[in-house]
């Protein structure tokens, strides 16, 4: 079925995939809906063999300005707990593959959280970042305490969520939440490029080591460099290894087939 809040664009590079949010009369609010087509348009891409680097954009307005209030709103705590809320963001956070968030415009709230969730960030010179549930009486759900304090620290974190203060994105660019800063003329451009270096490489290294750096957010440091070196001794049992290293001796470019 085609997804009515998604537009899923033709590869923009070879294994790239574009997918964009797009509700945009919303800001590209996170309904229920939406967030169903992405989790399963996700789930599709990582396992598609043609696929190694996803990028998501919203539009110049908004990458998404959050969840849907209008939908969350006179809902009871019993109306919540039987929806189904979590399984798009646990989704998300499994996803194998490097997913580039390319934000310009509104990032708050849920919207913010996604594009957090996402391993890298590109941004737009108009990209705004924030978590604003507390006016709003609630307060962020999807990770936004947890990813938020791991990327700026407590301080900002704190400022950010506790009066819902919104960041420009030369502020997030200098408080570590993002990558690059680009003319919004250019900042799909740009997501597009980083993602098809991504697909250059050895598929199956670049999902270890996105494992691998993520491992670093839930566990002990003794615990992680276990993790690193066991997934280094699993490369070595790939083809790919194999091509990167005979292609390096030969002096010429690598082929990688994610075997
Ligand atoms: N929800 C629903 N509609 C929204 C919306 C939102 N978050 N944000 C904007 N819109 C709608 C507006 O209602 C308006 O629709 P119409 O009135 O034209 O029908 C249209 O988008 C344009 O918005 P504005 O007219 O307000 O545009 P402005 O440029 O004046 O202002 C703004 C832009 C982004 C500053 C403003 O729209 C705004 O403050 N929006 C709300 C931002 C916000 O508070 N976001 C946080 C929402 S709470 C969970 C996971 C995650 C979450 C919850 C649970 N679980 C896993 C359990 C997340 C919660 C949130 O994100």
């Amino acid at each position: 079925m085609q997804p009515e809040f998604l537009i899923i664009h033709p590869p923009p590079a070879q294994y790239v995939a574009h997918v964009q949010l797009h509700r945009p009369a919303a800001l590209n609010a996170l309904n229920l809906q939406l967030m169903a087509e992405l989790r399963h348009t996700l789930r599709l891409l990582d396992a598609d063999d043609q696929v190694r680097a996803i990028v998501i954009n919203g539009d110049e307005q908004a990458f998404a300005a959050g969840a849907d209030i209008k939908q969350m709103s006179g809902k009871s705590a019993i109306d919540r707990y039987n929806t189904d809320q979590f399984s798009t963001w646990d989704t998300i956070r499994r996803i194998k593959k490097p997913l580039i968030a390319a934000v310009s415009g509104f990032a708050l709230g849920g919207g913010c959280e996604l594009a957090m969730l996402c391993d890298l960030i590109v941004a737009s010179e108009t990209a705004r970042f924030g978590q604003p549930e507390i006016k709003l009486g609630i307060m962020p759900a999807a990770g936004g305490t947890q990813r938020l304090t791991r990327a700026v620290g407590k301080a900002l974190a704190m400022e950010m969520v506790l009066t819902g203060r919104q960041l420009s994105a030369a502020e997030a660019l200098q408080a570590g939440l993002i990558n690059k800063i680009v003319p919004v003329a250019l900042y799909l451009q740009e997501a597009i490029k980083l993602a098809a270096t991504m697909a250059t490489m050895s598929p199956l290294a670049v999902q270890m080591d996105k494992e691998a750096v993520l491992k670093s957010f839930d566990t002990t440091l003794d615990e992680c460099l276990q993790f690193e070196q066991k997934n280094f001794y699993l490369l070595f049992a790939t083809a790919d290894q194999q091509e990167g290293m005979q292609a390096f001796v030969e002096k010429r470019k690598p082929v990688f087939k994610g075997r």
